[in-house]
């Protein structure tokens, strides 16, 4: 059974794949067959996929790579890299400044986002609106990519090279900015909610992705540490019996029952704060007990092929910055040209 399955998987993989190279759009069974295939082959179907993109797509030259990382050449970012290979993260010594997360965090109470339905609820509830601080009305509210693209702070971190320059080094492949967001986690409820990403999960939409989430509040224990099982990114870091459920949402009892607690690390940190990730290993958002915490996403992956994120473009006024940036790196911003 499990053979005929894999056969099934594999043909619907490259069947999808060269779909997706004439097309440019990954049929939704090339989609369903990656991850059938990540659980089946416990890992291996996107590393031998990975493989083979990072023999396609030959690296670029990211120049001088200093920047909100810090200084990433040579051994520091050997050192970045070797941390995500192992551990699956890297908490970055240099923290975005005061003044980003300032303005950033003004942005995140003047513009709009949307309200996420939690767990049961349809999709009425989400409107557009300003966040309420102190007085939410659900426990997740997202900021579209769209309007993310439009900020000037948000900008120049896509146009900041320590970025690319760590996830090129990771992926082993030249790398395209596909994932941007920033939401809010608020105590509105008691109880985690999956809709919001409070339970136990590992990523899948691409065949291999680096993310890097910046705090833009400071994070306690009790208001959403971002919670990571340390080494589960690995090939064969997920057991078959969780990996069995597909792409499902796994409880903490279940998660720290076979990783147990040492593996458990909650990202506890001042805004500012910037940890790279690869979220191929479980993690959450921790449910938040009291407060809220806004955060940024930018996801870089080696190939757009996989799952459908809403078309969003750099078309509006673009900084000097990123706007040398597109022409030098017209990949790495292909999603959103
Ligand atoms: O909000 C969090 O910390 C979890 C985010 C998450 O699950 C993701 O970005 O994949």
């Amino acid at each position: 059974m499990k053979l005929i399955k894999s056969i099934i998987y594999t043909s619907g993989l490259l069947a999808g794949w060269l779909i997706y190279i004439a097309s440019k759009k990954t049929p939704t069974f090339a989609y369903q067959s990656m991850i059938h295939m990540f659980c089946i082959t416990k890992g291996r179907s996107s590393d031998w996929l990975s493989a083979a993109i990072g023999f396609i797509k030959s690296p670029s030259s990211f120049g001088e790579a200093e920047g909100a990382l810090g200084a990433m050449a040579g051994q520091e970012r050997e050192r970045v890299v070797s941390n995500l290979r192992n551990q699956g993260y890297h908490v970055f010594d240099a923290r975005l400044s005061e003044e980003i997360c300032d303005r950033l965090l003004g942005y995140a109470v003047t513009h709009p986002c949307t309200m996420r339905p939690m767990d049961g609820e349809d999709s009425g509830k989400s409107r557009r609106v300003v966040y309420p601080r102190g007085k939410p009305e659900t426990v997740r509210y997202d900021f579209t990519t769209q309007d993310l693209l439009c900020n000037k702070d948000v900008q120049n971190l896509l146009a900041d090279m320590s970025f690319p320059t760590v996830a090129q080094e990771y992926l082993d492949a030249r790398p395209v900015i596909d994932v941007l967001s920033m939401w809010w986690h608020t105590d509105y409820s008691d109880k985690p909610d999956k809709d919001a990403a409070q339970y136990y999960h590992f990523d899948m939409d691409r065949p291999k992705w680096l993310k890097f989430f910046i705090y833009l509040t400071d994070v306690t224990t009790d208001n959403g540490p971002h919670t990571f099982i340390k080494g589960s990114q690995q090939t064969e870091g997920i057991p078959p019996s969780m990996l069995k459920k597909g792409y499902a949402r796994l409880t903490d009892e279940e998660v720290e029952s076979y990783y147990g607690r040492e593996k458990v690390v909650e990202f506890v940190a001042p805004r500012g704060t910037i940890i790279a990730e690869d979220t191929r290993g479980l993690h959450k958002g921790k449910h938040v007990k009291q407060g809220d915490r806004l955060i940024l996403q930018i996801q870089f992956s080696n190939s757009l092929f996989g799952g459908y994120y809403p078309k969003a473009k750099l078309d509006g006024e673009v900084e000097e910055p990123l706007r040398d940036c597109i022409s030098k790196y017209p990949d790495l911003y292909s999603a959103y040209r």
